[in-house]
């Protein structure tokens, strides 16, 4: 499927701070001046207007940002690591994929996100300097990016959707009234994927138009092409039904009613939208009174009707017109998805498994991340704030006794009573 795709972002890692002494002239050792490490770069999403699909994913998942440079001496901070901007059509939900949840609806051309955060740079020693301090042997690793899978899915920004059954010619209405290029022919489910075509208006204005395609029974339940395709008509202002009057009165009138139907089993909201109607290959309508007696039945369900032929042009100018005037009375803004994630944030946990005590949390498996624990005043740096967390307190709780192990992420440390 090309409207949707899962891929996996990681932020770079932060650079490590840097531990480095000035070299003074006759000072064996000078003031620390180990520089911070360069932050990681981002994973960022963009809205590229010249993007109608999200097709490149098909190929390419993965997407890592470039990592900081560690720090240098000369309080040299490292370079920071580049960002990776992936590009995507407008009208791209992002979505986190364990939750589901709505991260971002990225609408307008330019407009960005960051899905996932570089790492912060390590600490280099200079920043340790404090009046009891002058000589600090300590800095910080950097942090890890943040990384997950997220879900892109297209639901294309238009004025227009047009929609109706298989074959009945919405291809064909929309190279008529906008630059689309769409592939025609004449077997159902020619258009695979929702096409957008642009008609220019006087003023340089322009509509967008959306060949949704064809719909079936049971598309709501995901048969056929199924439901993917109803989701891009939620952000449409008009709906156009296109109905083949070359069919059996009894048969458009049944046809209509199943996409109808097919639109309120996906959600009530479409069945609200604006509707008209365009019965379509009048060039092939012989019966007499055929036409009148359609645009009768539409208009007495409450639907402008509008005959046409989009093979041979008839009836487009007019149909034009009508378009126009609608979408001028319809309202600017186009709809957005509600944004609803919220960062999970792992809380300090604590636990045995047989004789080890294992520690889960985000803040205390990052500081554990940016430890450099072969420096005796790291280590004393990092047992402050164990403390300072709670977690001196947790073990204790649990009977802790020293020359216990304690695991928190990879790293087995053993327990000194302190
Ligand atoms: N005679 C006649 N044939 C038409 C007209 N409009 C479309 N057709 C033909 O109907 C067939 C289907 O046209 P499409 O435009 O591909 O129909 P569609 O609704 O996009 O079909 P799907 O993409 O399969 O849902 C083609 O053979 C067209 O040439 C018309 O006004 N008159
Ligand atoms: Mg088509």
């Amino acid at each position: 499927m090309i409207d949707r795709a899962k891929i996996y972002v990681e932020g770079g890692k932060g650079g490590n701070g840097s531990i480095s002494f000035r070299k003074e002239k006759y000072v064996p050792r000078g003031g620390p001046d180990g520089g911070d490490g360069g932050k990681g770069g981002d994973v960022i999403v963009e809205v590229d207007p010249s993007l109608s699909t999200l097709l490149d994913f098909q190929h390419k998942r993965h997407f890592k940002a470039g990592d900081g440079k560690p720090g240098s001496s000369k309080n040299r901070k490292g370079k920071d690591g580049e960002d990776v901007v992936v590009k995507v059509p407008p009208g791209t939900v992002v979505r986190d994929a364990e939750t589901g949840k709505v991260m971002a609806d990225l609408v307008e051309p330019g407009e960005r996100f960051i899905v996932a955060k570089g790492g912060r740079g390590g600490y280099g020693n200079a920043h340790f300097k404090s009046p009891t301090n002058q000589a600090p042997r300590i800095a910080e690793k950097g942090e890890k990016g943040e990384s997950r899978w997220i879900i892109l899915e297209l639901k294309v920004i238009a004025d227009i959707g047009i929609i109706g059954m298989p074959n009945v010619g919405k291809s064909t209405l929309i190279s008529k009234l906008s630059n689309a290029k769409p592939k025609i022919a004449d077997y159902p489910f020619t258009t695979i994927s929702p096409v957008l075509g642009v008609m220019e208006i006087e003023g340089g204005n322009k509509i967008v138009l959306a060949d949704i395609p064809g719909l079936i029974e049971g598309a709501h339940m995901g048969k056929g092409l199924g439901i993917d395709f109803l989701r891009h008509i939620e952000r449409t202002k008009l709906l156009v039904h296109v109905v083949d009057m070359s069919l059996p009165v009894e048969d458009v009138e049944r046809n209509f009613d199943k996409v109808m139907e097919e639109l309120k089993l996906y959600s009530d909201k479409l069945l609200l939208k604006p509707q008209i109607v365009v019965g379509n290959k009048r060039d092939i309508v012989f019966e007499e009174g055929k036409v009148e007696s359609l645009k009768g039945l539409f208009e007495s369900k409450g639907y402008l009707f509008v005959a046409v032929s989009a093979l041979r042009g008839d009836g487009l100018n007019f149909l034009r017109d009508v378009l126009i005037g609608k979408v001028k009375e319809l309202p600017k803004d186009i709809p957005r998805e509600k944004v609803d994630y919220v960062p999970q944030i792992r809380p300090l946990r604590v636990y045995k498994e047989g004789e080890i005590f294992v520690v889960e949390g985000d803040e205390v498996e990052r500081l554990v991340s940016i430890t450099i624990f072969e420096s005796e005043e790291a280590l004393l740096r990092f047992q402050k704030e164990m403390r300072r967390i709670g977690l001196e307190e947790k073990l204790k709780e649990l009977g802790i006794r020293e020359g216990d192990t304690v695991r928190i992420g990879d790293i087995e440390f053993e327990y000194k009573e302190g």
